[in-house]
């Protein structure tokens, strides 16, 4: 029997609910989340898409999330941390397959949770059927775990079991919220090349701090691990993104005429309140997976800093 809504979240509270620390709901946007609780820190993720939803620290929510968003439209979640997997962008071969993969339109499952003095966690894997889906590799699955503690550690790990290599391109694809788009900078990436997809698609040098005036979609290769984002408010805060498994990070905004396009993104300004730094493997940066292989791609992210 497939629960949904109300018995879902009663039955994932009772064998995986963790009082004061970890609970399932369901959601005002449709679906079914676990709220993640450590002191003053909060995080809310959804069984579809295994989404991260929502991210409190420092005092205030650090993620951007549409108005527009509904776990139940069948339609990609804007905002938060999307997973992109088992590939980042367009499908190599397959053009007809949708964007940033497979998983950000299918229902997850907890596989555990865990409350300790230190974090509270949560696991969740692809839930059956997911070989019949059209585009999946053979063999191939992945998890999310999604810790909360000082920092919030979200960690997608793919696994070969199947007959053949992987070629794996990935993603966290997080939404950051800002004051305003024209007030915030990233630092971190300077002396990186970079995969310009607005240009000729040529590679390009950083060289300082990154700063927004219009359309920004880059993919940062090499030394990408460790970025911080600057937004300078009022008030003026700052979140370091810590990765590890990625060489490579991407940096976007898609400014007032994407945004429009995309057509969910709410209002439409809306495009100056959020910025996406992204932790990948994307462009040259590909896992190339063997069999029995096991990749792992890891956000840390500090509010605060
Ligand atoms: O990560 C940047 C990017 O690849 C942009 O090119 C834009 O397409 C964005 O992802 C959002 O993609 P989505 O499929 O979520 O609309």
């Amino acid at each position: 029997m497939v629960m949904q809504g109300g018995m879902l979240a009663a039955d994932l509270e009772r064998r995986f609910g963790r009082p004061g620390a970890l609970s399932f709901s369901v959601s005002p946007l449709g679906g079914v989340v676990a709220h993640l609780s450590r002191g003053d820190c909060g995080a809310t993720i959804a069984l579809f898409g295994a989404h991260v939803l929502s991210w409190t620290a420092a005092g205030r929510e650090q993620l951007w999330l549409s108005p527009a968003a509904r776990l139940d439209s069948g339609r990609p979640v804007r905002g938060g941390i999307p997973v992109c997997w088992p590939w980042f962008g367009a499908h190599e071969a397959r053009p007809d397959l949708a964007s940033h993969g497979l998983v950000r339109t299918r229902p997850w499952e907890v596989l555990s949770t865990a409350s300790n003095a230190n974090e509270t966690a949560l696991v969740l894997g692809i839930a059956e059927g997911r070989e019949a889906i059209d585009g999946w590799p053979l063999g191939v699955n992945a998890t999310l775990r999604v810790a909360l503690g000082e920092s919030l550690t979200v960690v997608l790990e793919t696994h070969n079991a199947g007959p053949a290599l992987l070629r794996l391109t990935c993603a966290l694809h997080t939404y950051f919220a800002v004051r305003d788009i024209g007030n915030t900078s990233v630092d971190g990436l300077a002396g990186c090349a970079y995969l310009d997809k607005l240009g000729d698609g040529g590679t390009k040098h950083e060289v300082g701090t990154i700063r927004f005036d219009g359309e920004l979609d880059r993919i940062y290769l090499g030394a990408t691990s460790n970025i911080h984002l600057r937004d300078a408010g009022p008030p003026v805060r700052g979140i370091g993104i810590a990765s590890e498994g990625s060489r490579s990070a991407v940096v976007w905004n898609p400014w007032i005429e994407k945004s429009a396009r995309l057509g969910d993104m709410g209002a439409a300004d809306a495009y100056r309140g959020m910025v996406c730094i992204e932790t990948a493997n994307a462009g040259d940066d590909v896992v190339e997976l063997a069999p029995g292989g096991t990749h792992t791609l890891t956000a840390r992210l500090t509010a605060g800093v």
